[in-house]
């Protein structure tokens, strides 16, 4: 069993971080801690407290939590797929596909954050490593933001694209589930699902969400173009559509 590391090994500190609709103040303070009572939080402390807004604070507490895991019991998903540098993908498209693959990427619907999207497909690329736009073998569109679901299809029927790249940040009122499967139902309704390799990103989206909701495999942070040229690439050989 494991428990958060605060002070020392397995002391089980952790830090929390949220918001109140109260004004910032001893109220708040004692209810943030209350709260955190509540929820079996021993020793609960509130470290800072901020107003945010008319009637609204934010609290960052302390406090220890009894419970444990094992990490062993946890079963988790994640994209399986050999990593590769730049240089052994524009290789292996090179080799097996022997010809340019066209992958397009948009943030959709009305999800207007661009730097996820761009991160994975600009030219000059994010935290050091390049986008897909620099790779040799890839034709990459960046059709930028707040792109609607139809547009984005109509855009890659017309570019014959193969790799389909959906970035959705905004999660308030599951906006990003409704986008997505939507986006689905359209390539199932144009019979063009199974002819794409379909991949969604963004902070909140992990791999097991991606493949519930029907894609191919979802990337979130820490994630770069390699790792998803590296997935696109081998996804496409696998198909057999070199
Ligand atoms: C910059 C920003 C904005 C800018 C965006 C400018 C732009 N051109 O992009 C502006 C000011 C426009 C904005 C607006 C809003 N924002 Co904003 N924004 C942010 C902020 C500060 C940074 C996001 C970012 O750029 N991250 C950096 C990138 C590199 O990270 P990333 O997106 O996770 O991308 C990585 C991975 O996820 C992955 N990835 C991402 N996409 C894809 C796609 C594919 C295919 C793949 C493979 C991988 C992949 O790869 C990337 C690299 O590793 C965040 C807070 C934060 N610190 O995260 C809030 C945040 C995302 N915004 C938020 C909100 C609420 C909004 C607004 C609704 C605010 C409002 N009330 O108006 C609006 C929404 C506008 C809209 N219609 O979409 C919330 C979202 C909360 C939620 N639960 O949805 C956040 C988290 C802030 C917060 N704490 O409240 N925002």
């Amino acid at each position: 069993m494991i428990r958060p590391y605060g002070d020392t090994m397995n002391d089980g500190k952790m830090q929390f971080s949220f918001t109140l609709p109260l004004p910032a103040g001893a109220r708040g303070m004692a209810c943030a801690k209350a709260l955190l009572a509540q929820m079996g939080v021993a020793d609960p402390q509130v470290v800072h407290c901020e107003a945010m807004g008319e009637g609204f604070s934010l609290y960052v507490c302390y406090g220890v939590v009894p419970q444990g895991i094992d990490p062993d019991t946890i079963t988790v998903s994640e994209v399986e797929t050999t990593a590769l540098s730049q240089e052994d993908i524009e290789q292996l498209i090179e080799t097996r596909l022997g010809r340019e693959i066209v992958i397009i990427g948009a943030s959709t619907g009305t999800d207007a954050h661009t730097v996820g999207i761009d991160a994975i497909m600009n030219m000059k690329g994010y935290a050091g490593h390049y986008g897909l736009e620099r790779y040799k073998g890839i034709r990459a569109y960046n059709l930028g933001s707040q792109v609607p679901n139809e547009a984005f299809i109509r855009t890659a029927i017309e570019k014959k694209a193969e790799v389909l790249l959906v970035s959705q940040t905004v999660t308030q009122k599951d906006v990003h589930l409704h986008n997505l499967v939507e986006l689905v139902e359209l390539l199932e309704a144009e019979g063009l699902r199974d002819k794409v390799v379909l991949i969604c990103g963004g902070a909140r989206i992990s791999h097991e969400l991606a493949k519930e909701l029907g894609y191919d495999a979802g990337f979130g942070p820490g994630k770069y173009a390699s790792d998803v040229a590296a997935f696109a690439v081998q996804e496409l050989i696998r198909r057999g559509k070199g």
